[in-house]
């Protein structure tokens, strides 16, 4: 560790102990359901609609990727990709339910089941749920070793880089409980190193990897769609008018009827779907309605 005065550190005189302990009340936003251990906290069983695939998600990054994937496979005529979505509310813990749980033991949406498969295939992680639906419908991963491992590469990108931002700069800019300096400009920092990066690379490519459109598209938009939209009220702090590449981008992608309902799905922002569970869900929606933040 850095030798450093404790009178410098935030806050003032706090020393690391020797062994850390769990501080419940530490007053962060996620304070409520933030705990040091794995596993179920209460008995809950989840509901199974009629579709092959049964997705218990919520509206955020992680889940959009998903259910983007799953309507651009719809609206390829995959009839095998129908699914039903149910909502799993992570402010209120629901993903400790043991039901939950059983299919992801890391307890992050979003969690999938193939039940077309006997027994019933159970997946955690929304880049294995991407790479599992590409596979499995020959769609949005290309089988050229070259153009499949580039959509690969970023794929693993967008996995490994997230977590910065949602984790690292969403959290100390929105949610932490008083802002800490250090922090938020180490994750700004970082973000913006991302997003200029997205920004060199589509000034070349139309798509991430090229003339195709892949899960590495699929992957990537929602996270930083979300920034340059103005996630964690942060558009202007972060200047995310400047990515003009990027934006160029999402426009192209936003207007893939896919993307547009995939978006809309297991939110409950006025106008969307707290749920689905058929393509008639869409009817009474507006596609078109401006892009969720
Ligand atoms: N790497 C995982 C991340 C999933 C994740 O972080 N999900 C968040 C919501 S976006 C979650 O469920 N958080 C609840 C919690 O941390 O208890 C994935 O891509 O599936």
């Amino acid at each position: 560790m850095a030798d450093n005065d404790p009178a410098n550190n935030q806050p003032s005189g706090y020393v690391p102990p020797k062994v850390w302990t769990w501080d419940k009340e530490n007053g962060g936003q996620f304070a409520g359901i933030n705990a040091p251990t794995s596993g179920a906290r209460f008995e809950q069983e989840l509901p199974v609609g009629k579709h092959p695939i049964q997705l218990y998600s919520l509206g955020t990054p992680n889940g959009v990727k998903v259910t983007i994937m799953l309507e651009e496979l719809l609206e390829k005529g995959h009839k095998g990709a129908d699914y039903d979505a149910w909502l799993i509310k992570i402010f209120a813990g629901e993903q400790f339910g043991s039901g939950f749980v059983d299919i992801n033991p890391n307890s992050k949406i979003p969690a999938m089941v193939d039940r077309s498969l006997d027994p019933p295939l159970k997946l955690f992680e929304s880049g294995s749920m991407l790479v599992y639906l590409a596979e499995r419908f020959g769609e949005f991963l290309p089988t050229d070793i070259r153009k499949r491992t580039e959509t690969m590469n970023w794929l693993m990108w967008q996995m490994g880089s997230a977590p910065f931002v949602g984790g690292g700069f969403g959290h100390f800019y929105a949610y932490a409980p008083f802002k800490i300096q250090y922090a938020i400009d180490r994750y700004a920092m970082e973000t913006k190193r991302q997003l200029d990066l997205l920004d060199k690379h589509l000034a070349t490519h139309e798509y991430m990897i090229g003339d195709a459109y892949t899960i590495a598209d699929i992957a990537i938009y929602p996270w930083y769609g979300n920034i340059v939209r103005g996630a964690y009220s942060a558009a202007e702090f972060l200047s995310t008018h400047e990515y003009k590449n990027v934006r160029r981008w999402l426009d192209l992608l936003g207007k893939r009827p896919g993307v547009q309902r995939g978006q809309l799905v297991n939110t409950s922002r006025e106008g969307a779907l707290l749920e689905r569970h058929d393509a008639s869900d869409f009817d009474k929606i507006d596609l078109n309605q401006t892009a969720p933040v």
